[in-house]
């Protein structure tokens, strides 16, 4: 290797002409100039194809040994995958397709040189274990797999934003250290705020319903953490929430409202994202009518046909219910109040003998959780907005009032009824891109065992 070519030049003033995807006709035996870093390399000896990708795709750049300046094709021959540069060339029509075109290199500027071959490559859906492609996240988002991936997110990102705005919500950001537990008490980070304990927010709950009081109907895209003590391919200990809640509704409005919402994303990224779900392989579920809604009592009682060990009040676990659903989305509804958190809503109603006392071990709760075959989405309620409701409920499931004082005080000025709902985005986009690892949703994932990068 002449060591004397691959040295790294300063950005400067070079700036690209075109992206690739703004290479036409148009732009044949033009010069451009084009930025990006090397994908791959096929080397024939005398010539070299070498692809460049940049933010939106490849470029094929063809340099034949006796067309391109000495330099030039050693620097290129010698060049590691990975690697940046930017690329003066010519473009022309590629040999046997008249709509891909291929550019002829003029002078190359290296902007940063690859040390070491990577190990593993961009083309591949890699055989590679999942921890190997974490350690180096940043080179394994460069695969086509992932890129196509993290494109589909942002449209469902941008999707989900247009459908809260399109229906009058109003996005919010709330504290992400606080004072208390909202969805049990395992489950929560502490960490130092100044000289006391405070907590990584579990959920934005107690926020997001205080909030409508103020602007009715809200919603956050925001991380919530969970200190998950188990290894599994669904659980991060950071993930993104879509949490939404709405004054004057109950859980069946915003059931609908969950339902139009999944259907909006799952149109908008068919439409946006047709190409590259084409590259992946992947349909997107088809959804003809309104997703099933089985009453969780239902639930119990099909599945007792199977698991004698399944009682009424039990949670039900994903491995349970494998079987009996496909791919395919419902909800579950009205969950036991002793499933359920604090603030969720019991259902009182029902019980035609008013003058009978309730049965507090068989109490429904006014709940839903919508699932996509054995995967949980997302969950959601009405919610308590009486004190004195709130104040018996923590009493019951055994937590400290008195902790909960800055948010209880809030209920002395008639707080709306309202609900609902937490849709986890990770697991949304694992269901609708059939990923097996809910790690591949996020960039940076964070579980038990890793902390970095
Ligand atoms: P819940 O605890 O069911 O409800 O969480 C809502 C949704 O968030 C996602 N989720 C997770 N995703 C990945 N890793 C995790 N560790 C994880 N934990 C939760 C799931 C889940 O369905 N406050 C309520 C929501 C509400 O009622 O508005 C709540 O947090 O997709």
């Amino acid at each position: 290797m002449d060591e004397k070519i691959l040295h790294e030049d300063e950005l400067g003033n070079l700036r690209r002409s075109h992206y690739s995807f703004q290479i036409s006709k148009q732009n044949i035996n033009e010069e451009i100039v084009i930025i990006g870093w090397i994908s791959s390399k096929r080397d024939h000896g005398n010539v070299l194809f070498v692809q460049l990708r940049d933010q939106f795709g490849e470029m094929q750049i063809v340099v034949k040994k006796k067309e391109v300046p000495s330099e030039l094709f050693s620097t290129l021959k010698n060049l590691k995958e990975h690697s940046s540069v930017g690329i003066r060339g010519v473009v022309t029509e590629q040999k046997n397709s008249s709509d891909q075109f291929e550019i002829i290199p003029k002078e190359i500027k290296i902007l940063s040189i690859s040390n070491k071959p990577a190990p593993f490559l961009t083309q591949a859906i890699s055989s590679i274990g999942i921890d190997t492609r974490l350690d180096l996240r940043a080179i394994d988002l460069r695969r086509n797999h992932l890129q196509l991936v993290f494109k589909i997110r942002n449209t469902i990102l941008n999707s989900i934003r247009e459908y809260f705005s399109a229906n009058h919500f109003i996005e919010v950001n709330t504290p992400k250290m606080i004072a208390t537990a909202t969805e049990g008490g395992a489950a929560l980070f502490p960490i130092f705020y100044y000289d006391r304990e405070a907590f990584l927010a579990q959920s934005p709950q107690l926020y997001k319903e205080q909030l409508t009081m103020a602007f009715e109907s809200v919603f956050e895209i925001a991380p919530i953490f969970r200190a998950e003590p188990s290894r599994t391919n669904r659980h991060l200990s950071e993930a993104i929430s879509v949490d939404v809640e709405k004054a004057y509704v109950d859980y069946r409005d915003m059931m609908d409202h969950l339902e139009k919402l999944i259907i909006h994303i799952i149109w908008t990224v068919n439409n946006k994202n047709a190409e590259d779900l084409r590259a992946l392989g992947i349909e997107l579920p088809k959804i003809n009518s309104n997703f099933p809604r089985i009453t969780y009592t239902d639930l119990i009682n099909k599945l007792q046909a199977n698991h004698k060990f399944i009682r009424w009040g039990d949670d039900i676990s994903p491995k349970i219910i494998k079987d009996l659903f496909g791919e395919e989305f419902f909800f579950i509804i009205d969950w036991p109040a002793s499933t359920k958190p604090f603030y969720v809503k019991s259902i009182t109603s029902n019980d035609s003998d008013e003058s009978k006392p309730l049965d507090e071990n068989k109490l429904l709760s006014e709940s839903f959780d919508l699932m996509f075959g054995s995967l949980e989405l997302s969950s959601g309620s009405t919610r308590i907005n009486k004190k004195y409701l709130l104040l018996e409920n923590m009493k019951k499931k055994g937590l400290n009032y008195k902790a909960f004082d800055y948010h209880l005080r809030v209920f002395d000025y008639a707080v709306p009824p309202h609900a609902g709902f937490g849709l986890g985005l990770e697991r949304l986009i694992m269901a609708l891109l059939k990923l097996e690892n809910i790690r591949d949703a996020t960039f940076y994932p964070r579980d038990i065992d890793r902390l970095t990068p």
